[in-house]
């Protein structure tokens, strides 16, 4: 059985959890925290999560991850079986986790941990920010899933991601960097209607619950 390694608040987590769920695809949640220590290294190299293990065997890497899936279980294939449309579904992860998600992740420890970003940081972030909206306003379709008439990768990763850079934003500059983009909200509460996409955030709500919980009992 596969086990997936890391925690429910993660969206890069939540990203292969929700593929896994849609292609139904069977495997063990093991709760897992980022670390540095030599031994998770050994699973993780970089340290972060999540993880997929084989058999003994670990892959890092989100989207390297859904590549495995896709290969080894190309049944409830979330990839579209035309070449140039597969590379358009890639092209709108890449938009959405290179210039959107990681960029917006340097707000995270202002907008979500009690931390302080500097103002040098946040113009720069703002102006990266308005370039990868733009990118992904041009690149997604919307008919009804991202990019195009079937569900695919690339809802798992706006599925999980575009929630975290709308709501960072908001925060840190009382607008959200999303709000132009009319399609959005529409978009993810109809992901939200499918069970999949359901399971994880249920999940991911009771665990960013727990988390809070247990800050609040060590402050
Ligand atoms: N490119 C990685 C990103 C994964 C990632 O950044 N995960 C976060 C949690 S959402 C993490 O492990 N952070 C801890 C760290 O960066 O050390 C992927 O697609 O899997």
């Amino acid at each position: 059985m596969l086990k997936l390694g890391g925690f429910a608040v993660s969206n890069y987590y939540n990203k292969v959890k929700v593929a896994l769920l849609e292609k139904a695809i069977a495997f063990e949640e093991v709760y897992c925290p980022t670390s540095q220590d030599e031994a998770y290294l050994k699973r993780s190299p970089m340290g972060k999560v999540p993880y997929l293990e084989i058999d003994g065997q670990f892959l890092c890497e989100s989207q390297v991850i859904c590549e495995y899936l896709e290969d080894h279980y190309p049944a409830n294939p979330l990839y579209p079986k035309d070449v140039f449309a597969r590379a358009r579904v890639r092209e709108i992860i890449t938009v959405i986790e290179l210039h959107m998600e990681l960029v917006a992740r340097r707000l995270y420890t202002q907008a979500f941990f009690g931390g302080k970003v500097s103002d040098e940081v946040k113009q720069h972030v703002e102006r990266d920010l308005a370039k990868g909206v733009r990118a992904f306003r041009q690149l997604a379709k919307f008919t009804p899933y991202v990019a195009g008439a079937d569900l695919s990768y690339a809802d798992c990763a706006a599925g999980v991601h575009l929630p975290l850079v709308s709501l960072s934003s908001k925060i840190v500059y009382g607008r959200d960097v999303l709000e132009d983009c009319a399609p959005v909200k529409p978009y993810l509460k109809m992901l939200n209607e499918r069970p999949a996409f359901r399971k994880m955030n249920d999940d991911r709500k009771s665990a960013t619950e727990a988390m809070a919980a247990a800050r609040a009992k060590k402050s």
